[in-house]
């Protein structure tokens, strides 16, 4: 599958009138290090265009990029678990708080990505009760399916579904590319 136009606009810390000029925007969440920046990347077929790292924590803006000259990508940091202070970890929480429940803005889409091997945890669940509160379009994307053993798909699909309800899921894996034309299907078909 071909590329995604893609570039990187401006990191955001926090209100911007970039957000107002009536782009619609696709936010990307999820934990810490469970592969947002390497979703944005594998799904437009950029490497490199957001910065990944298995340093928890590693993105601490809400980086925006413009998908096929039309739509903004958010990259937003992780919550939960991560390596820094409990000084920078709330800054980072407020901005996630921030733009998710806060702001007017209302997402196309949010891609809520989790672990496909670990599963929702209590923070991914409780993260999920807020979007469902406010009435967020969410699409779950399992990443890492390629760390799932093949004998044991079939019951972690079946164990996250399980736990999230309704919503759409898509396993992926932004290693083997596994699930990027249902995304990109999702996103911008
Ligand atoms: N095996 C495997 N590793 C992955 C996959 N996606 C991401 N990773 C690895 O997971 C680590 C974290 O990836 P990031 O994309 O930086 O994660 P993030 O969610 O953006 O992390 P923060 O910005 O810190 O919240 C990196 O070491 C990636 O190489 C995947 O599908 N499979
Ligand atoms: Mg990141």
């Amino acid at each position: 599958m071909k590329k995604l136009a893609a570039l990187f606009v401006k990191g955001l810390v926090g209100p911007d009138p970039l957000l107002d000029d009536g782009t619609p925007q696709i936010a990307f969440i999820g934990r810490s290090n469970v592969g947002k920046s390497s979703v944005i990347n594998s799904l437009t077929g950029q490497k490199g265009l957001a910065r990944a790292s298995s340093f928890p924590g590693r993105t601490q803006q809400i980086n925006v990029f413009l998908v096929e000259g039309h739509t903004y990508a958010l990259d937003l940091p992780g919550y939960g678990h991560s390596k820094h202070s409990l000084e920078t970890k709330r800054r980072l929480h407020g901005l996630i708080d921030w733009y998710l429940f806060q702001s007017p803005y209302h997402p196309k889409k949010v891609v809520f990505i989790i672990d496909a091997e670990v599963g929702p945890t209590e923070s991914d669940l409780e993260m999920l009760e807020g979007l469902e509160a406010t009435r967020k379009p969410v699409v779950i994307v399992a990443n890492k399916a390629d760390k799932v053993k093949p004998s044991r798909y079939a019951v972690r699909m079946r164990e996250i579904r399980d736990r999230v309800g309704t919503h759409k899921i898509i396993p992926y894996s932004s290693t083997t590319r596994a699930g990027r034309e249902e995304l990109a299907e999702e996103l911008f078909g």
